[in-house]
């Protein structure tokens, strides 16, 4: 057997000038009266192509940022969780690590909840009778609330910090399944790409990630090529909007659907659009036929969903749809399902062109198309976000597209290096000249990025 691929253990030394893991640790030792014994880092991520299909059973195609969230921790001697943050706007919070609990505000999900997801996790994974508390501090600079992963960043940097706190070693495998499980505690049924991303991620390349089993190959960007993000100063926090399970529930209800009007036998199981297309043996643009002709409806409303599925609306309910989603009276599974079916052969696409060569040209053509689909089918993008993707387009991007879930937030787009400069200045100028207010000047709102490292462990 080889040997268990577990986070780096890497030395306080490397971060002496990183002022952000300074502040953390000042901030760290003036509330708890001592120094950290551990800093853990978790990077965010930028997803180039592949978006809402994780959750589907379909690969996707991510890179780690150099942006990260930096949790400093020391056990304490009773089963107390401290927990601050070196900004202000995050209020401190205190629990037990034996009874953790969510909960919301009317403001929506307090964001300490993203640290208790990562802690459950590895307290329900080591299955103890008593664990020890911890102290710990958070300090972070991925953009938040703007499809950047700040979530998972945040939920795997604190499921890293309780595992090392208490001395526990779990593979970087493990870690991604488990924090992918436990970030759902926050209401949001997403797949596993964030947290697989954040502990499978290595310098230099980006990496194509399949589910079931979990698999990250690398895939390096062709060279003279560049990676932007920029931001289109709409945010959306997932978890206090129901859009993102909504999607969750009609590709589950498109899925089922599909697997049932096909005469698949285990239909009721078949919730995963990837399982169906598996199932029936057919390939993506025969699984896009089938659906065109048989979700040929726009709009399904919840009856006749119950109607062809044989089930009462508590049945549907409980067995499809999340808790946030069980109000909504209609659902579009073609659109949605459609968008899936062609993201996957996209991803598939996109992989080819950069292991095998191909034109770059081709490689920003699949990312124009994913956003215009995740716009018309997906309906997950936003006037402003479109406007900006259209800027870059206009300024000579090769492709852009919106990344993450979307409903606001950041563009990823692809230039060449030679070009990269002259595309951040001209968005400057046509998108930001009339948004950019004194309180967002010195926010890294564009920034080109190379693909970063996964989690490490700083001691
Ligand atoms: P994202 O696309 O960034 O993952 P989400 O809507 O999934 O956005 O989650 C973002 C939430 O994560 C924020 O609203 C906040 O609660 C939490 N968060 C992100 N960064 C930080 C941070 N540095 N400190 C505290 N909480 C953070
Ligand atoms: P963001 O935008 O980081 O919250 C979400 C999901 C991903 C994936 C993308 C869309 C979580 C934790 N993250 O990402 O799994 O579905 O949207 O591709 O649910
Ligand atoms: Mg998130």
């Amino acid at each position: 057997m080889g040997s268990v691929d577990t986070p780096s253990v890497v030395p306080l030394d490397k971060y002496k000038n990183d002022p952000l893991l300074q502040n953390l640790v000042g901030k760290f030792n003036e509330s708890y009266g001592v120094p950290p014994t551990f800093i853990v880092c978790v990077p965010g991520r930028v997803n180039l192509i592949g978006e809402h299909i994780d959750y589907c059973g379909y690969s996707v195609l991510p890179m780690a940022l150099e942006q990260h969230i930096l949790i400093a921790g020391k056990a304490t001697d009773d089963s107390t969780i401290n927990l601050i943050n070196i900004n202000p706007k995050y209020a401190p919070f205190k629990g037990n690590i034996m009874s953790l609990s969510f909960n919301t505000n009317d403001d929506g999900v307090q964001w300490h909840n993203y640290v208790l997801c990562g802690i459950k996790g590895v307290v329900e994974s080591l299955n103890e009778q008593t664990l020890q508390g911890i102290n710990l501090a958070v300090a972070g600079n991925v953009l938040p609330n703007s499809g950047l992963s700040s979530s998972s960043a945040l939920v795997c940097a604190a499921a890293l910090a309780t595992a090392h706190a208490h001395k526990k070693t779990f593979s970087k495998q493990e870690l991604s399944s488990l924090c992918a499980q436990s970030e759902r505690y926050i209401g949001t049924e997403g797949g596993g790409m964030d947290q697989a991303i954040a502990f499978l991620a290595n310098k230099g390349c980006a990496k194509h990630i399949s589910f079931k089993p979990l698999r990250a190959e690398d895939v390096e960007i062709p060279s003279g090529l560049a990676i932007l993000v920029a931001h289109s100063f709409a945010e959306l926090n997932k978890a206090a909007s129901d859009q993102f399970n909504q999607r969750v529930a009609e590709c589950r209800l498109a899925s089922v659907i599909l697997a049932k009007k096909t005469g698949l036998q285990n239909w009721k199981d078949l919730t995963v659009l990837a399982d169906v297309q598996r199932e029936l043996k057919v390939s993506l643009p025969d699984a896009i036929l089938k659906t065109a002709e048989i979700l040929s409806k726009d709009v399904f409303t919840k009856e006749e969903i119950c109607e062809i599925l044989g089930v009462d609306t508590n049945d549907l309910d409980s067995s499809y749809l999340p808790v946030n989603t069980r109000s909504r009276k209609s659902f579009k599974l073609c659109q949605r399902a459609t968008h899936v079916f062609e993201e996957a052969l996209r991803v598939s696409q996109f992989k080819d062109i950069c292991k095998n060569g191909g034109s770059s040209k081709e490689l920003g053509h699949l990312m124009n198309l994913s956003h215009d689909s995740l716009r018309d089918l997906y309906e997950c993008s936003h006037p402003q976000l479109d406007e900006l993707v259209s800027a870059a387009r206009k300024s000579g991007a090769l492709g852009a597209r919106l990344t993450g879930a979307g409903w606001g937030g950041c563009m990823v787009a692809l230039t060449t290096e030679e070009h990269a400069e002259t595309l951040i200045s001209s968005l400057k100028e046509k998108f930001y000249s009339t948004l950019i207010t004194e309180d967002k000047r010195d926010e890294p709102f564009i920034f080109q990025t190379l693909p970063g490292n996964g989690a490490v462990i700083i001691q």
